[in-house]
């Protein structure tokens, strides 16, 4: 017997990196499902997951499945990484516990909960705006407006250069796949920007009381040294703007093509918290991750070799219909947790809870003073390797009666 790839797995030719898998990633992703639990794709030599069972275990088998080889295409191992790989996302235990015990501390409940007042300040004056012009950009002018204000204010960088921020976060976004035409494109003249956010990243550049500076005061309590406390800042800036823009955007995009849904959270602007994740699980702001294989692993009598990356698609667990009642269908009624469109275990997303704060301070009031989003045109897709999201959104809106 000698250790050969068994290959009695399902093989696809699908390359969903592609602008045509990008653009309706649903059909696709129900073909990944229905091939098998894993399958091998062709074109990278890599494997995919797709269904939640499959998707959910191997994000709670980091020992398996890890995470330092880093969790894009590239295999860190063999490749030299886009950047310096990230104490966090790009790291295994023990290394990664330390690094995720700071920033855990630095976002505790209480300290996000203390952002809610500024977050409800800048929410009714974006809403009051946006009602007045009666037509707008949902994505320029809405969704991307909110978080690339309230986040930085936040973790305390300065005013200027803060449009830096969303060419950063769509060009690491982009590093997670390969080196196709959507990454080279948004990788083109970023060298200023990535210098930029390496000066932010230092404890001079950063407001006393932002959580950004709370990063370095808590990094030594953990044997991190200022060197790892810029690099955890620079997670927050790498994922915490774009995701939650992408989020804000399908959130308005889904409204705006489900009218009755919306009618059910300005009926009720407390559903705005639930409807959101209704909205993460539907149109997946992040799409997929990598990680790698440690060992030989059997996954339902297919044998993964050790060293091998797998592509897990967290949106299509997301409307796996193993798992959900008629997943097709948007319903800010249903429970969607469960859903792993923020991961699953020990790396799952630590920003998730100032996220959900961001989606519901600005949902609930744009709920409390609107009644009706329509489309005003066609929305035009954001093509990215790893994210979902919307480049325009044209929509109008109909103030509720006061
Ligand atoms: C990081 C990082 C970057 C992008 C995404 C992410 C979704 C983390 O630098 O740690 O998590």
């Amino acid at each position: 017997m000698s250790a050969t790839i068994t290959s009695d797995a399902p093989v696809s030719r699908l390359d969903p990196f592609s602008e045509r898998f990008l653009n309706d990633p649903y059909p696709p992703h129900r073909e990944l499902r229905d091939a098998g639990p894993v399958v091998r794709l062709e074109r990278y030599g890599i494997w995919a997951m797709a269904r939640h069972e499959q998707v959910h275990a191997a994000l709670n088998d980091p020992e398996t499945f890890r995470s330092a080889a880093g969790v894009g295409l590239a295999d860190f191992t063999k490749e030299k990484p886009f950047r310096p790989p990230s104490l966090l996302l790009e790291a295994d235990p023990p290394e990664h516990s330390r690094a995720r015990r700071t920033i855990t501390g630095v976002l505790s409940p209480k300290r996000v909960r203390s952002l809610r007042e500024a977050f409800e300040r800048e929410a009714h004056a974006l809403v009051e705006r946006v009602v007045d012009q009666g037509r707008f950009d949902a994505v320029d002018e809405f969704a991307e407006a909110f978080p690339t204000k309230v986040f930085p204010d936040a973790v305390g960088v300065p005013d200027k250069g803060r449009e830096n921020l969303m060419a950063y976060g769509n060009m690491v976004f982009n590093a997670f796949g390969p080196q196709n035409e959507i990454f080279r494109e948004s990788a083109k003249g970023q060298d200023e920007v990535r210098e930029w956010i390496a000066e932010m990243c230092l404890r001079e550049n950063l407001r006393d009381g932002g959580l950004g500076a709370d990063i370095y005061e808590h990094a030594p309590r953990h044997e991190m040294g200022p060197d790892e406390a810029a690099l955890l800042v620079r997670s927050l800036l790498s994922a915490g703007v774009d995701t939650t823009v992408h989020g804000l955007g399908n959130a308005i995009y889904c409204f705006a093509t489900h009218p009755d849904q919306w009618a059910a959270v300005h009926a009720d602007p407390s559903r705005a918290r639930a409807a959101f994740e209704e909205v993460v699980r539907f149109e997946s702001p992040v799409q997929t991750f990598f990680r790698t294989t440690t060992r030989a692993v059997e996954v339902e009598g297919v044998t993964l070799p050790e060293g091998e990356k797998v592509l897990l698609f967290l949106a299509a667990a997301n409307r796996d219909p193993r798992h959900w009642e008629e997943p097709d269908r948007f319903d800010v009624e249903r429970r969607a947790s469960g859903h792993v469109g923020f991961g699953s275990g020990i790396h799952a997303c630590v920003g998730q809870m100032l996220a959900r704060l961001e989606a519901d301070v600005l949902i609930g009031a744009l709920a409390r003073r609107v009644e009706a989003i329509e489309l005003d045109g066609e929305p035009e897709l954001k093509l990215n390797n790893t994210l979902r999201g919307l480049a325009s959104l044209p929509v109008r809106v109909h103030p509720a009666s006061a």
